[in-house]
């Protein structure tokens, strides 16, 4: 399994849960000092990401995308995928679109979390969830030009009301036409939504692509009461072998919560 750290440039995220925040040079600097093996960018548009000087900035460092956020697309914009208004959500495809290529070029993949959207009275949960497969289809296909799958992440009941579990994100995937998006399973959301978190990762066995990982708490691993051991247990379990990703809180501040995470990682997975 590999290291990677998030990093945020996006304005209207200020207090949300990255680790480090609004200069990718200063953070990649800091992470690859730390040895993380990559970064997670969040960032307020593609062309911030896909420019010559983003590829200069990982090649001097050492450093591998590891994946990117597509969130200011719900931050910034207010696009969803499942917006009633269909040129609403033709703009959240191409937003989506626009990341796709920029992560593409450099091998990452992008992740689609907040940009899902939710279920409400103008569009119940089955058209909801047609809205979404016809996108993750026509999305994941544009991914695969690049050799990368589409990342789709099942958030805790308080973000979504579409998928909050590993097990139902499964049976989800496993009936759009592409095979190419897989799941994003963030820790954080787990914690609130599953059972038993290192069970969920098991059911997701062949279809988990990228791991956020961070404690109950939302803080850097060994700062909550989740227990480690199990999980990384279940991960090795299904050989995952793609980026644990620190997505949480610059707590107390980001410098610590990045050496927690690349220590922690260090120690479970020896
Ligand atoms: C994004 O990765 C995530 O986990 C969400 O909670 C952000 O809305
Ligand atoms: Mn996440």
């Amino acid at each position: 399994m590999k290291s990677a750290v998030t990093i945020s440039l996006v304005r209207e995220a200020t207090g949300g849960p990255f680790v480090f925040w609004h200069d990718l040079a200063a953070g990649m600097r800091e992470a690859a000092q730390l040895g993380f093996d990559a970064v997670e960018i969040f960032p307020p548009a593609a062309e911030v990401v896909n420019n010559d000087e983003v590829a200069a900035l990982l090649a001097d460092h050492k450093l591998k995308l590891a994946a990117v956020g597509t969130g200011a697309g719900w931050l910034k914009h207010r696009l969803t995928l499942t917006n009633p208004d269909t040129d609403a959500r033709q703009r959240a495809k191409d937003f989506i679109r626009s990341i796709i290529d920029a992560g593409g070029r450099f091998g990452a993949p992008a992740i689609i979390g907040s940009m899902q959207g939710r279920w409400a009275d103008s569009v119940d949960r089955t058209m909801a969830l047609e809205f979404l497969s016809e996108a993750l289809n026509e999305l994941g296909e544009h991914a695969a030009k690049y050799g990368v799958p589409l990342l789709y992440e099942p958030l805790n009941r308080y973000e979504t009301n579409l998928i909050t579990t590993i097990a139902d994100g499964v049976s989800y995937l496993k009936q759009l036409k592409t095979s190419n998006v897989k799941l994003l399973a963030d820790l954080f959301h787990m914690n609130i939504e599953e059972v038993n978190v290192a069970e969920g990762l098991k059911a997701g066995a062949g279809f988990i692509g990228h791991v956020h990982f961070v404690d109950s708490n939302r803080r850097a691993v060994g700062s909550g009461h989740t227990d480690f051991a199990p999980i990384v247990a279940a991960l090795k379990s299904i050989n995952y072998s793609g980026y644990l990703s620190a997505e949480c809180f610059a707590y107390p501040d980001s410098s610590t919560a990045a050496r927690l995470t690349i220590e922690g990682i260090r120690k479970l997975t020896k």
